[in-house]
């Protein structure tokens, strides 16, 4: 049975995590932002493609508002996909959806939460990628907090329309779809959506879902993480670690079995039948990965960020040095066998820009990209509570690039650093922006090479903005960067929507 100080011990990192995308805004808005929304998603896991919902060639991508008003309720949420084009991505190229948008399940209320999470694939198969999204606290009948998960279908229009993917068993658990991913864990060429709820238990469905909810088959798979609201699985990660064409799943979750219930991260090889615990092994700690090939040998590695959770269970915040709770990104390499040796990363480690400071949130955000397209994914790691300026600006937040090699992410030289202070980034460091709540890398603009968008989630008094840092073939450049808004994505600036602080993975 869980004590109280287990419970805030369990959640200490969500918290943590979640203060860069909640809590930061509610400090400046005299405290009305409640942190019930759900940890954000990890960066671009390259599990198969770009995203592209229109079908363009132009790679595509989604962020979440999911703390939007809609219609008047608060906290409904939306989702904002935006179509990436020769220029990349903007404003002017979107489509904003909620539970009340045509064809859409469901309708918006207040607390749902719709877009907090979600997952692209092809999961019907017919060339357009899909959408999964999750309303982790949408309410069913008298079931509270029983959440929905919708697809939302790619066409030549774009996102339109959706369908409510089932969930087994509601009395079993709440919060379904708290985390998604998706991918081909069978290797049938088909992209399959896992799902995860308060339970431990991670269901699984099969490529070839239809437009009447029905998927290609369903199973379940049981990674030893602790159940419940605040836990069960935190985040789902998908990318082919051993290198045998079926996608593998990475599991954020807490660990079973120890008094505190420390955060912890299992690594589930997909098979040719599927997601397999059977082939489960447990990683290094943290809340939020990203998998890419980062070192060029052909097997995708596991990178996580811990943004300050201590190590050692008995230690705690502030007693561990700040090297530690400035936050911290571990590198997992991939091999024909699966994840093997680890080496980690803080803004202490050799060239890489800043200092590792006491609730910098290093690592709380990560995605994993090529920005030079020399065949070795970079890094690019937020680190949303880092106080920059003189005097010091509070928790504005910022991000940090490192390129992949064939010995690893190079911490030597190459390293970028920008903020909303850096010249040709568009606006500037406010109090508790908390740019790089949220970053992914992925081509928008169709060159082969990953651009950089950046949230700053506590933008505006918890309105959020993103940042598009185009890469220019060779490195992450200001060149062509345009902020994007709440109002040019089309979300209501009532309340604070928190626009940007999860994408789509
Ligand atoms: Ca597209
Ligand atoms: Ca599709
Ligand atoms: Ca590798
Ligand atoms: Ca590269």
């Amino acid at each position: 049975m869980a004590t109280k100080h287990r419970r805030s011990s369990t959640s200490s990192a969500v918290r943590a995590r979640l203060m860069t995308a909640t809590a930061v805004a509610a400090a400046l808005t005299g405290g009305l932002v409640v942190a019930t929304a759900a940890p954000a998603v990890a960066g671009d896991s390259v599990h198969h493609h770009e995203a592209d919902f229109n079908g363009d060639g132009y790679g595509d991508t989604a962020f979440a508002a999911g703390d939007a008003t809609v219609a008047g309720y608060k906290e409904a949420g939306s989702i904002v996909a935006l179509y990436g084009s020769s220029t990349g991505i903007s404003g002017s190229k979107r489509t904003t959806i909620t539970q009340n948008s045509p064809g859409v399940p469901g309708g918006a209320e207040k607390g749902d939460h719709f877009g907090w999470t979600s997952a692209y694939g092809d999961f019907n198969h017919d060339g357009y990628d899909d959408l999964a999204v999750g309303a982790s606290y949408e309410k069913l009948g008298t079931d509270t907090d029983a959440g929905l998960v919708t697809v939302l279908w790619g066409s030549a229009k774009g996102l339109t329309g959706g369908t409510v993917i089932e969930d087994p068993t509601p009395s079993g658990h709440d919060r379904w779809g708290k985390s998604l991913a998706a991918g081909d864990f069978d290797g049938d060429g088909k992209d399959d959506l896992a799902v995860g709820a308060s339970g431990a238990t991670i269901y699984v469905y099969k490529g070839g879902i239809t437009t009447s909810g029905t998927a290609g088959g369903r199973y379940t798979v049981k990674p030893k993480i602790v159940s419940g609201d605040d836990t069960g699985p935190l985040n789902l990660s998908a990318g082919d670690v051993n290198g045998d064409k079926r996608t593998d799943l990475v599991v954020n979750g807490f660990e079973t079995g120890t008094e505190y219930g420390w955060n912890t991260n299992y690594y589930v090889p997909g098979t040719a039948s599927g997601l397999s615990v059977s082939g489960a092994k447990q990683l290094k700690r943290g809340v939020i990965t990203g998998i890419g090939d980062v070192n060029g040998d052909g097997y995708a590695d596991i990178v996580t960020g811990q943004d300050w959770d201590p190590e050692k269970p008995g230690s705690d915040y502030p007693s561990v040095p700040e090297s530690v709770t400035g936050g911290q990104v571990h590198i997992t390499y991939g091999s024909a066998s699966g994840p093997t040796t680890t080496t980690n990363i803080t803004q202490n480690s050799g060239n890489v820009p800043g200092g590792s400071e006491r609730g910098d949130w290093f690592g709380g955000e990560v995605s994993v990209g090529d920005i030079n397209g020399d065949g070795y994914q970079d890094l690019v790691a937020g680190a949303s509570g880092e106080n920059l300026g003189s005097p010091s600006v509070v928790d504005t937040g910022a991000v940090t690039v490192l390129y992949g090699s064939a010995s690893g992410i190079d911490t030597a030289s190459g390293a970028q650093f920008f903020a909303q202070s850096t010249p040709g980034v568009p606006g500037a460091d406010e109090a508790y922006d908390g740019f790089g709540g949220e970053v992914k890398l992925t081509d928008l603009n169709g060159d082969g090479t990953s651009d950089l968008v950046v949230a700053a989630p506590g933008e505006n008094e918890g309105n959020g903005a993103l940042t598009y840092l185009p890469s220019n073939g060779t490195k992450i450049t200001t060149t062509g960067a345009r902020a994007i808004s709440t109002t040019a994505a089309g979300v209501d600036t009532a309340g604070h929507p928190l626009f940007g602080a999860n994408a789509a993975d």
